[in-house]
């Protein structure tokens, strides 16, 4: 029989490249859809036809417990949270309800109906695999690089507080009751369906309005970050092999390479034979109350004993992003009202 696997934040970047990832892999492929009319719910049927929704929420604990009974799970991937940084700030609280005490409740819905009692730990209680969407934001402040699994988190926002929180407790569930619960550590990784509020989407776009003239400048914030970016087509596959793996464990992903936003828009607009010097203006209300200044991922665990790769360099990258975001816009589709899909 098919193994299945249930999905939260199937409507997002990540949700869309894993779900494609698992039905390739033979998967039964359940997606959880929040919102009595989410808008990007027809988006993820007509491109993942095959994947069979449940609706519930990561806010409400009664929902998840119904989605697991129903669904019965061979596998979880909780991928749905609160993601843009700088919302964490405005939204705090719902942050550390979604991003974090999410976590919290996909887990205790896992716990309650694979029938795993408390105290009752012990090796591989229960059957639900479990994978936690954890992220390089919790290094924040970083005290060594590159940032492996043994680094310590120093979290700047409320998203990589709450990020904490839940990789935390995944730990927590795994040592308590012996569930198979890992945390993959991403660091950023991107594509053409990333959110058009991350800062390589944001480049791309405004290369490509740049490029057919519909716009004539780039606002950016803060030029010197420097990020860890990848391919997001290539981080899935990393969340499965995760569990698959003999043993539950957390691995950092990441490419081992580093580039500052400067570089980012210095490429993007190359890519499309511009000169982003003439058209990247920096604006002050776009930098971060704290802000992280350079994040660098130290892969070797997951290469020795996953055997993944990133495969996509930064290069390759930002020439996807660039072409595909020119693609769209010529085949005229309205620039504020954009189809990251
Ligand atoms: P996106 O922002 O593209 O997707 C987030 C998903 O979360 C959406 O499907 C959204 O659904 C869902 N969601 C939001 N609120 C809720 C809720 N209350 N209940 C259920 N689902 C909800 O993120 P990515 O795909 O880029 O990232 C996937 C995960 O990986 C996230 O947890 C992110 O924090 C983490 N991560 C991402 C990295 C990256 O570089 N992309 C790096 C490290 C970690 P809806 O359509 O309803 O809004
Ligand atoms: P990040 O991604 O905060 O690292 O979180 P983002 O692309 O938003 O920012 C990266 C860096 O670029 C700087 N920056 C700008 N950022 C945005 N969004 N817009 C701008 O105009 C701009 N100018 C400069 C930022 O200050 C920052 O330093 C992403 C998310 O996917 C998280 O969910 C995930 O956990 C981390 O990556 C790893």
């Amino acid at each position: 029989m098919a193994r299945r696997a249930l999905i939260t934040g199937i409507t997002g970047q990540d949700g869309s490249y894993l779900a494609e990832h698992l039905l390739e892999q033979g998967y039964e492929v359940w997606g959880l859809v929040r919102g009595q009319a989410n808008p990007r719910m027809s988006r993820m049927r007509r491109l993942l036809s095959d994947v069979q929704v449940v609706r519930g929420d990561l806010l409400d604990q009664g929902s998840l417990i119904s989605v697991v009974e129903r669904v019965q799970p061979d596998e979880v991937y909780n991928l749905g949270a609160i993601s843009f940084v700088p919302m964490s700030w405005e939204q705090a609280e719902l942050t550390a309800e979604v991003t974090g005490m999410g976590v919290l409740r996909m887990l205790e819905a896992i716990r309650v109906c694979s029938g795993v009692s408390r105290g009752a730990g012990g090796p591989a209680s229960g059957q639900i695999r479990f994978y936690q969407a954890s992220s390089s934001e919790m290094f924040g402040q970083v005290s060594e690089t590159p940032q492996n699994e043994a680094t310590a988190f120093h979290p700047r926002s409320p998203y990589g507080v709450a990020k904490a929180y839940g990789h935390f407790l995944t730990q927590n569930y795994r040592e308590s009751y012996g569930m198979f619960a890992v945390s993959g550590i991403l660091f950023n990784h991107e594509s053409p369906r990333r959110g058009a509020e991350f800062v390589t989407r944001k480049v791309s776009l405004g290369v490509a309005r740049i490029k057919l003239g519909l716009a004539g400048e780039l606002r950016l914030g803060n030029l010197e970050a420097r990020r860890d970016w990848g391919f997001a087509g290539d981080y899935v596959k990393a969340m499965h092999l995760m569990l698959g793996a003999a043993k539950p464990e957390d691995y950092v992903i990441g490419t081992g390479r580093m580039k500052s936003v400067r570089e980012l828009a210095e490429a993007a607009f190359a890519a499309a034979g511009l000169d982003w010097e003439r058209y990247v203006v920096t604006d002050q209300t776009l930098h971060r109350p704290a802000e992280v200044d350079l994040l660098c991922a130290d892969p070797k665990k997951a290469r020795a004993q996953l055997g993944w790769e990133p495969r996509v360099s930064f290069d390759e990258l930002v020439s996807m992003m660039v072409d595909a975001d020119l693609r769209l816009l010529t085949n005229g589709t309205d620039p504020d009202d954009y189809d990251p899909w």
